[in-house]
Formats: C-alpha cells, sequence, structure tokens
C-alpha cells in the first residue's frame, strides 16, 4: 500500500548545496515528491516541531541549527514509506549510520545530520500536517 511520510533536507545539507542530490537520491530508491517547500524555519516553529525534544540537552543547539539556514520539507510517497525512509536515511549518528545511507554520505555529526524523517505513520501524519495544507497534499 501507498503511504506518505515527511523527509526535512537541513541546513547542513542546504548549505552545502546538496538538496538537489539528496531529492535524485530518494526519487532513485523510488520515493515520489508528493510536495515541497524551501522554508527558513523560525525558532518558534522549530521547537514545536521537536517539541518531544524539549526537555532534552541538546535542544537550544538543535534550534540554532534548524534555523541556521534554510530547510527545504518533502512529502513523499512510495509502499512502506516510513519504514523505508528511515532505512535510506541511516542511524542518527552518521558515524553509526550503514554505508550508502543518506546519513552516512552527507551527515557531518550527530546534530548536523543532513535529513529528517518521521518515525512512525502516526508522526507521519502529524508532520506531514505541520508544513503542507490539505491541498498541498492532493
Ligand atoms: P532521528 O529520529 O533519527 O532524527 O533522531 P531523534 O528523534 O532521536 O533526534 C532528533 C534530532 O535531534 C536529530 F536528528 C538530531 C538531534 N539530536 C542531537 O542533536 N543530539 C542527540 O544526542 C540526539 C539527537
Amino acid at each position: 500500500m501507498k503511504e506518505r511520510t515527511l523527509a526535512i533536507i537541513k541546513p547542513d545539507s542546504f548549505k552545502k548545496g546538496r538538496v538537489g542530490e539528496i531529492l535524485s537520491f530518494l526519487e532513485k530508491k523510488g520515493f515520489n515528491i508528493l510536495a515541497l517547500k524551501s522554508r527558513l524555519l523560525s525558532r518558534k516553529t522549530a521547537a514545536e516541531f521537536y517539541k518531544v525534544h524539549a526537555d532534552k540537552p541538546f535542544f537550544d543547539s538543535l534550534l540554532n541549527f534548524m534555523t541556521e539556514e534554510k530547510c527545504v520539507v518533502v512529502a513523499l510517497e512510495r509502499e512502506n514509506a516510513v519504514e523505508y525512509l528511515r532505512e535510506v536515511m541511516g542511524a542518527t549518528d552518521p558515524a553509526k549510520a550503514e554505508k550508502g545511507t543518506i546519513r552516512a554520505l552527507y551527515g557531518e555529526n550527530i546534530e548536523r545530520n543532513a535529513i529528517h524523517g518521521s518515525d512512525s505513520i502516526e508522526n507521519a501524519k502529524r508532520e506531514l500536517n505541520f508544513f503542507f495544507s490539505e491541498e498541498e497534499l492532493i
């Protein structure tokens, strides 16, 4: 069954000019780009998006990073999209990510790790609706 998930190509990738390469990587893995936009997140928006991490020691630093340049938010569609995106993204820490994954290829460290991907079907719904209107997701 076709499923939808949300990816965010993060500011480190944007700054290095890797947005096109990462989108192309995703297309080669069978994802269709349903919707996409380039956005400079406000601190408030980034804090709301990452609110589950509000009490973590890395939260403030994460907000600085996520607001330092534009992000490209992408609604993706594919069979088994949520789980498969997590697989091709690799582990949170690029040093621990499997060879050939996006984070192994493009990430710098556990914070500057190139890409975000929803971690469950429920969170994918929340995150897609966070960035896109119903009309944009048709
Ligand atoms: P992931 O689902 O792989 O993106 O990882 P988490 O939800 O655990 O973390 C969300 C983001 O917080 C990561 F992408 C990067 C940041 N983070 C840190 O900066 N330091 C940490 O120790 C853990 C996460």
